[in-house]
């Protein structure tokens, strides 16, 4: 190009500039701007679900222009889009969910697309393990009910094996999600993510229910008996393998003479046997970060047992009493 010719473009382009106040980065009848796609989404969503449970998801990308943007969202990880959201501002996260109704492994992926149409990279595929749904509980426990299910061996219980079992019976948020913001879901969930901290580590309600499973998985729920259900107090007594067992609590949080640190004194009666061990179901640590020994995590006791009764000391921890022969 001659540098009259350039001259003269400058010219023309500095004239523009004036004419259009300046506000824009384009003169009139020019090239359209170069523009780009937004940057590669980040997606969150659960690692495992059951058919006909509803799975959050939530995307975010930014459209490096600013363009509003719309997600879309690939459920088979075939990179075909399956939906797409409302339009919204860069950088905007959008939830949705989407509910599997197949069981099986999938992948589950989004991206942002701009106002231009430009559609940036996938996000990172997240592998969403959908299992048959268990289908409605029916003890008096809720989660408890659906202890039925059998472990080979529930004694010697791997990570592995717990986790799956509390995925098969229902329990929602045993993996945390994680959102790049403060979220009431990084919060859900059994197994912190380390991605809010670094820290990954099993939490206390974690602990909980895998020494629920260990005691009460193969109970014979059909036989469940009330004991007590006032008084905040709730006692319930369980056959297992011909020895019984009790699950008992106290909601000391909806009692109003309450003061932190005292027990409330319960008694059982009709107990065949000569003693029973009191198992604290919550470990005796303040987070589960602390439990480095799971053999000795949980506070447990001995009772003793007089003509068949028994004085029990309820704190804030809900136990299980195992009365020995
Ligand atoms: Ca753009
Ligand atoms: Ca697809």
């Amino acid at each position: 190009m001659k540098s009259a010719t350039i001259r003269s473009a400058l010219l023309s382009f500095i004239i523009a500039l004036i004419v259009t106040g300046c506000n824009s980065g384009t003169s009139n009848g020019g090239p359209p701007p170069q523009n780009n796609p937004p940057a590669q989404a980040t997606v969150s969503g659960h690692a495992a679900v059951y058919t006909g449970q509803p799975n959050p998801f939530v995307c975010q990308a930014t459209d490096p222009e600013g363009q509003a943007i719309r997600y879309e969202f690939d459920w088979n990880g075939d990179a075909l889009p399956d939906e797409e959201s409302e339009e919204v501002s860069s950088s905007a996260r959008v939830s949705t969910t989407h509910t599997f109704e197949t069981a099986g492994a999938y992948t589950a992926q989004c991206r942002g697309k701009d106002g231009s149409g430009a559609a940036g990279d996938w996000s990172n595929a997240i592998s969403v393990i959908v299992s048959e749904s268990p289908g409605a509980e029916t003890s008096p426990f809720g989660v408890f009910g659906t202890f039925e299910y059998q472990l080979d061996d529930p004694t010697v219980a791997t990570d592995e094996q717990i986790i799956g079992y509390l995925t098969d019976i229902g329990v929602p948020w045993v993996q945390e999600m994680y959102f790049t913001s403060a979220n009431v879901f990084n919060m859900y969930g059994l197994i912190h993510n380390p991605r809010n901290d670094g820290l990954s580590h099993k939490k206390l309600a974690y602990y909980t229910y895998k020494k629920m499973i260990e005691i009460l998985d193969g109970s014979d729920w059909s036989v469940t008996q009330t004991i007590q259900e006032t008084d905040n107090v709730y006692i319930y007594k369980l056959m297992k393998n011909g020895n019984s067992l009790y699950v008992a609590w106290w909601d000391y949080f909806n009692d109003a003479t309450y003061t932190p640190g005292t027990t409330i004194q319960v008694s059982l009666s009709g107990l065949q046997g000569v003693s029973a061990v009191v198992t604290e179901t919550v470990p005796k640590f303040a987070t589960g970060m602390e439990v480095t020994d799971y053999a000795t995590a949980f506070n447990t006791s001995t009772l003793a047992v007089s003509n068949g009764s028994a004085a029990l000391d309820l704190g804030e921890n809900p136990v299980i009493v195992e009365v020995l022969q």
